[in-house]
């Protein structure tokens, strides 16, 4: 199982993030485009749907979407409505398929091909084949497990702005462990809201706080929504901080991509996405993995693992897990 190569791997923790060029074949990515527009056209169904939107509370962390719906996507497959599709009444103003910002969040175990995707080989343009198991295991994963997945669709002239964040504010281990895996499903460019990277910043830029659920333990109706609260543990995973006279400035440098390429971003890198307002969308998916061995996980989380567990992504599992699902809700 092939991983990362020795130059991709150091350039990925000098950078904090590495992009993969070509990496699915064109069929691949057509498959999952298709499926994308499958859910929307066949599943979605607004007429019950809570109208909730996607909001990542912006600068001060105020309003970060936390209602049942959003927290019990943990396995289920939901639709999370652009901001700018509802007018202030309330009203969906764009056709369905033009009015979802994000689908989540286990699509890689609910939808088949993008279950398959998680153990699907790609091509490094070096002629290597590698899977995303085999690049977690080359990134010192133990026993990853994939514990989230989403389809985010950039939609043409409303795509929202994903500010600047790091994944394991949302996805938090003890100590911290994300790592998110990225496909571009369509190229996705400057015009339409590409993504951006301050590289270097998951060496200095600590995770200070975490997406929580403000009553934990009980059941999501009662969970009070989500906060953005300090994060008492571990602010880096373990040997990864460079330190505070290592902190730098830096400039966000833009990752246009192709379709097909995959984006690998470290939990404490700091990324961002802008607005879209031209006339093409931008569809990509993307999974995140933690790891389980040595791990915590908490009931804080906002994201609760299913009965099951989170899923394994295929590497062969050490020693046995700390988690304990059955503490998990009901
Ligand atoms: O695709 C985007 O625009 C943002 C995705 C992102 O920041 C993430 O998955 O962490």
């Amino acid at each position: 199982m092939a991983g990362l190569t020795p130059d991709q791997l150091a350039r990925f923790h000098q950078d904090g993030y590495l992009i993969l060029p070509s990496f699915l074949p064109p069929s691949t990515t057509s498959s999952l485009l298709t499926e994308t527009h499958r859910l929307l056209r066949d599943d979605l169904d607004l007429t019950s749907h809570p109208l909730t939107r996607f909001s990542t509370g912006g600068a001060d962390d105020r309003e970060h979407v936390g209602d049942a719906y959003f927290l019990g996507s943990g396995d289920k497959i939901r639709y999370f409505l652009e901001e700018d599709a509802i007018d202030p009444a309330g009203k969906v103003v764009r056709p369905k398929e033009r009015a979802v910002n994000k689908i989540g969040h286990y699509l890689h175990e609910l939808s088949e091909p993008f279950k398959a995707l998680t153990a699907t080989e790609g091509t490094n343009g070096e002629g290597e084949r590698q899977t995303p198991a085999g690049i977690a295991r080359s990134l010192g994963f133990k026993d990853p497990r994939v514990l989230q997945s989403m389809v985010i669709l950039k939609q043409p002239e409303i795509g929202g702005a994903v500010p600047p964040h790091q994944d394991s504010c949302f996805l938090y281990t003890n100590p911290p462990s994300a790592v998110g895996f990225w496909y571009a499903l369509e190229d996705a460019t400057l015009e339409n809201g590409c993504l951006s990277f301050l590289p270097g910043s998951h060496r200095w830029a600590p995770i200070e706080k975490r997406l929580v659920r403000k009553r934990a333990g009980v059941r999501d109706e009662e969970a009070g929504g989500t906060e953005m609260a300090p994060n008492e543990g571990p602010r880096f995973p373990p040997g990864e901080e460079y330190g505070e006279g290592e902190k730098g400035e830096g400039e966000y440098v833009a990752g246009e991509v192709k379709a097909g390429s995959l984006v690998m971003i470290h939990g404490n890198l700091l990324h961002k996405s802008e607005r879209n307002t031209s006339d093409k969308g931008r569809i990509i998916y993307t999974f995140h993995v933690i790891e389980q061995e040595g791990t915590e996980y908490d009931q804080r989380n906002w994201l609760q693992p299913p009965k099951e567990g989170f899923t394994n992504s295929g590497v062969e599992i050490h020693g046995t897990s700390s988690w304990m699902f059955s503490d998990f809700l009901a």
